[in-house]
C-alpha cells in the first residue's frame, strides 16, 4: 500500500467512529493524516496515539463544519501549514430517527447544515488546488440511506440523498481533470453514531446482526484511497435493495416498506 506515502489526507469527523479508524489506517500506511472536528480533547488524543505508534506527523484543527467562516478559516490554516491536501474525506455527520411529525425542525436544521452544507463547503476549499494541481480525490461518506429511503429516517436519508446529488454532480463536473469522485454508502456501522440517532436502542436491536464493524469499513475505505472508484456500497447485497427499488418502486413501497420499518 506505498500509494499513501507522504499524501496529505484531510478527515472530517475524525474525532470518532469510521473517521477515527481511517486516520489511523492511512497514519499505518505512511500518509499524514489531517484531523477535522470539534471535540478538541479526543482530537489530541487521538494526534498523540497515532504520532507515537507511526512515522508520521498526525496534526488536528478544530472545525464544526456547519460553520462556513470556520470552514475558510481552518482550510486556509492547513494549505498554509501543509501546503497541499491529496485527498480530502468528508465523514463529518450526524442522523437524528424520528417520525416526520415528531422531528423538531432544529434537528432537521442542523442535519441539513452539518451533512450537506458541511460537504459542500469543504470540498469547495480543495477543488480550486485540486483542479490546479489537476490530481486529488474527494470522498464523501453519504449512506445506503441516499439510496433507499426508510420510515423515520426521513431527514436523515433526505441530506444523504442530498450528499449522493451533489456528489454524481461534482464528478461530471470535474471529469476532464485527474481529480477522483467517490461516495461511500454504508450500511449500519457499530459507532458512537446510534447514541444520538437511535434514543430508543429499537434499530440497533433490529439490526444487530448486519451491522459493518468501523475497522472494516476504515479498511474498505483505505482501500478506496489507494484505488478511487465512484461508489463504495457496504455491505454489497444493501446496494440490491435499492437497485430493485429503483426497478420497482409502487411494489417495493408496499412490499417491503414493512420489512425496511426497523427504526
Ligand atoms: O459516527 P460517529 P460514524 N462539525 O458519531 C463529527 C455516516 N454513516 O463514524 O465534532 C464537525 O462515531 C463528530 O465529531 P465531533 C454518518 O452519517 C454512519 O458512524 O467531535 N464534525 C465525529 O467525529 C457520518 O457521515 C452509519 O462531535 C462533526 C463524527 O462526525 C459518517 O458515517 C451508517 C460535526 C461522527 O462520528 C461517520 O459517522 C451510514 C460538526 N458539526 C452512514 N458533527 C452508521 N454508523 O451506522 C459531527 O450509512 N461531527
Amino acid at each position: 500500500m506505498k500509494e499513501l506515502i507522504g499524501k496529505n489526507i484531510v478527515i472530517t469527523g475524525a474525532s470518532s467512529g469510521i473517521g477515527e479508524k481511517i486516520a489511523l489506517n492511512v497514519a499505518l500506511q505512511g500518509a499524514r493524516p489531517i484531523l477535522l472536528a470539534r471535540s478538541e480533547d479526543k482530537l489530541t488524543a487521538i494526534c498523540e496515539n497515532i504520532n507515537n505508534q507511526f512515522h508520521v506527523q498526525a496534526i488536528y484543527y478544530s472545525l464544526d463544519v456547519s460553520d462556513a467562516n470556520q470552514v475558510k478559516e481552518v482550510f486556509a490554516k492547513i494549505y498554509r501549514e501543509v501546503g497541499f491536501i491529496d485527498i480530502l474525506l468528508n465523514n463529518a455527520g450526524f442522523g437524528v430517527f424520528d417520525m416526520v411529525h415528531e422531528a423538531s425542525m432544529t434537528d432537521i436544521d442542523r442535519m441539513f447544515q452539518v451533512n450537506v452544507m458541511g460537504v459542500i463547503a469543504c470540498t469547495k476549499e480543495v477543488l480550486p488546488s485540486m483542479l490546479e494541481r489537476n490530481r486529488g480525490h474527494i470522498i464523501n461518506v453519504a449512506s445506503q440511506a441516499g439510496k433507499l429511503a426508510t420510515p423515520k429516517s426521513s431527514a436523515y436519508a433526505a441530506t444523504k440523498h442530498a450528499v449522493l446529488g451533489f456528489t454524481n454532480s461534482l464528478r461530471m463536473e470535474v471529469s476532464p481533470a485527474n481529480v477522483n469522485i467517490s461516495a461511500v454508502n454504508p450500511g449500519p456501522i457499530e459507532t458512537a453514531f446510534f447514541t444520538t440517532a437511535d434514543k430508543s436502542g429499537n434499530y440497533v436491536k433490529n439490526v444487530q446482526k448486519y451491522m459493518l464493524s468501523s475497522e472494516k469499513v476504515a479498511d474498505k475505505v483505505t482501500k478506496l484511497m489507494i484505488r478511487p472508484k465512484r461508489e463504495l456500497n457496504l455491505p454489497i447485497w444493501m446496494n440490491w435493495g435499492s437497485v430493485l427499488y429503483n426497478l420497482f418502486p409502487g411494489i417495493a413501497d408496499k412490499l417491503v416498506g414493512g420489512i425496511l420499518n426497523k427504526k
